[in-house]
């Protein structure tokens, strides 16, 4: 299994599929989330509403997986992490099982290449760097194991945090 960082826009990279920073509502909404459903087209949202209206969203510490519509990648796993408070309400461990779970859905499906943005980073305001340790360790610890996993970064910061604990210049 290869890991890697690399700093752009997730919408564009050509993986077998994609991650995004979902809500539980699965009916999209801004930051990465925003910009996989505008750069993807309807048919991602459409298939979100499928699952919504068979389990009623996704609960956060959990993952669904839909097609990709315009996007390069196969598939979107659609991961919902949780929202910063103050980080004694099992932060830590709900946004593992996130990246976990999205592991479980790639090891179903087969996929080997991987694209995780830095969920619960943004908006949900979880601390970069402690999210970046439990998204790396999650994936190292993992029994399923894709043959490449990409962090996307789309800050300066969080790419040099990876870059750090991934040991690349
Ligand atoms: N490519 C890669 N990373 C991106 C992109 C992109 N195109 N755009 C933003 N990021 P956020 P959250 C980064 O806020 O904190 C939505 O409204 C961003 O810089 O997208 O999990 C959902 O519907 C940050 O590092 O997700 C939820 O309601 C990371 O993606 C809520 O936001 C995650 O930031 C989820 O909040």
């Amino acid at each position: 299994m290869e890991i890697s960082v690399i700093l752009g826009d997730i919408t564009k990279i050509k993986a077998d599929a994609i991650v995004n920073a979902a809500n539980t509502s699965l009916l999209g909404g801004g930051g990465v989330d925003g910009a996989i459903h505008r750069a993807g087209g309807k048919a991602i949202l459409d298939d979100c509403v499928k699952i919504r209206n068979k389990q009623g969203g996704c609960a956060v510490g959990e993952a669904v997986i839909t097609g990709a519509g315009e996007l390069p990648a196969q598939y979107v796993i659609h991961a919902v992490g949780p929202v910063w408070k103050n980080g004694r309400s099992q932060e830590p461990e709900l946004l593992q099982r996130a990246y976990s779970r999205c592991l479980d859905l790639a090891a179903t499906h087969g996929i080997q290449v991987i694209a995780f943005p830095c969920i619960s980073t943004g908006i949900y305001r979880f601390p970069k760097k402690e999210a970046a340790i439990i998204a790396v360790n999650t994936v190292r610890q993992h029994a399923y194991k894709p043959a490449r996993v990409i962090f996307v970064c789309f800050d300066q910061e969080s790419y040099a945090i990876y870059q750090a604990l991934l040991g690349v210049q």
